[in-house]
């Protein structure tokens, strides 16, 4: 069997359950003396660090959420000095909404650890080729499965994102044998190898993909163009990055790295926990981080907890892939965006309220159009203002995304009102329905 760290892996419930009370202990006396707006959480909930001595005890604690961070940005829930920090990554296109994660060397180790686990599940050795196409700079993708990658002692070709002729002529001279990267630029990928004629100058092996849901007909597609076999890895900034759940060759659920992160399933509504087998939102504790620790930090990703054996030999409970969320945010080409940026822009350039975001996806390429409703002195404008506020729109958009936009603007009263909830996005994709 492939483990990274053997003896953790497949460490008995016992030996977990000691590991995740001590760090649980540690983390909230670390936050408790070090961040005082975490302090203030504790005492207005009513609870003192000496009252958590077991897991159980997790449920006293109060809930974290994205907004804290945004509230504590960019130094407020950090818990070393600053000088211990050797490093920071950020979520993507979130422009003025931005959560930092810092890292200190320490941290650095434990997420690479995390990140060489999901390639050594994936059939990795020092022998691979590991191609990583995922983006490098603030996210966290290219630095993560990098990290990992050299810790397995794998050659390390740090691609990053984009330039598909680049990627391809190196997979065929170099001969990478695994390539990590999102599912959607995977799928590209297959289908510009394939154009080209080139499915016999390959040696891929694995991919490692994630970031992003993906169905399991995506999956399958992907596994027969490219001909190999593809991973799911799943993680969060908050919690360092990529690599709190990875895939093992059973492929029925992602394995938590349980000796680092406590997941909770929780009832969004009630938040009381479910049990394995129902759906909740995952919420996760960190156990050995220093600079950025989080206890009890609300992912809004839905999903399904198991805790039965699995045959590759690991102890760690398995996740389903998220399933859906428990919020609004989006993932556009990797992107986080909230309908709530795009309202905001439109408000500051002028329009109203009245707009719905279409996603979709051209090839396999997510594709965003914001569709909004004219002002009624724009509606007596000529064709060419219409088309030069639109422009205007697409910049706005893309300075505060990220990402580029399609701009539609509509008749005045077009756009659908609604009695209940506004119904802002039609997502075309159907990427939870796997
Ligand atoms: O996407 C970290 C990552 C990089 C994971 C590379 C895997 C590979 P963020 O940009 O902070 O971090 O986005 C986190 O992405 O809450 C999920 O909604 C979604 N997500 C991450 N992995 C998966 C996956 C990175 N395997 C948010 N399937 C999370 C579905 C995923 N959704």
């Amino acid at each position: 069997m492939n483990y990274y760290q053997p003896e953790r892996e497949t460490a008995s419930r016992d030996q977990i359950t000691a590991w995740q009370t001590e760090g649980l202990i540690n983390t909230v006396n670390r936050l408790y003396d070090q961040v005082p707006y975490y302090r203030q959480k504790m005492k207005e909930t009513g609870v003192e660090p000496g009252d958590i001595r077991t897991l159980e005890d997790i449920r006293k604690l109060p809930l974290l959420s994205k907004d804290d961070l945004r509230m504590n940005y960019p130094y407020g829930l950090l818990s070393c000095p600053l000088t211990d920090c050797v490093r920071i990554q950020s979520t993507s296109g979130t422009t003025g909404k931005r959560v930092i994660a810092y890292y200190t060397q320490h941290d650095i180790e434990l997420w690479e650890d995390c990140c060489a686990r999901a390639i050594v599940a994936a059939g990795g050795t020092a022998d691979d080729v590991v191609q990583v196409s995922y983006g490098y700079g603030l996210f966290t993708g290219g630095p993560g499965l990098n990290g990992g990658s050299h810790k397995v002692g794998c050659l390390t070709v740090p691609t990053s994102s984009g330039n598909t002729d680049r990627q391809i002529q190196f997979m065929c001279d170099l001969k990478t044998t695994i390539i990590c990267c999102t599912p959607s630029y995977a799928a590209y990928l297959a289908e510009s190898i394939n154009e080209r004629g080139l499915r016999d100058k390959i040696s891929l092996k694995a991919g490692i993909f994630g970031a992003e849901a993906w169905t399991e007909q995506m999956r399958h597609d992907i596994e027969k163009s490219l001909g190999l076999k593809a991973f799911d890895i799943y993680g969060l900034t908050e919690m360092s990055g990529p690599g709190v759940s990875f895939e093992c060759f059973e492929q029925k659920g992602m394995h938590v790295n349980e000796d680092h992160f406590i997941v909770e399933c929780l009832d969004p509504n009630t938040l009381e926990p479910v049990p394995d087998g129902e759906r909740g939102e995952l919420v996760f504790t960190t156990l050995d981080k220093e600079a950025s620790p989080l206890l009890r930090y609300r992912t809004r990703d839905i999903g399904i907890l198991s805790h039965e054996k699995c045959s590759c030999g690991r102890t760690f409970v398995r996740m389903s892939k998220p399933l859906g969320r428990s919020d609004d945010m989006l993932i556009v080409k990797g992107v986080n965006v909230f309908p709530s940026q795009i309202e905001e822009v439109l408000l500051d350039n002028g329009y109203q309220a009245n707009y719905q975001l279409v996603v979709d996806r051209a090839g396999n390429s997510d594709t965003l159009e914001v569709r909004v409703e004219m002002t009624p002195d724009m509606f007596s404008d000529n064709l060419d203002d219409i088309g030069r506020y639109e422009k205007q729109l697409v910049a706005a958009l893309k300075s505060m995304l990220g990402i580029y936009s399609k701009v539609s603007l509509v008749n005045p009263k077009t756009i659908e009102r609604s009695e209940g909830k506004a119904v802002r996005v039609i997502d075309k994709r159907h990427l939870y329905n796997a």
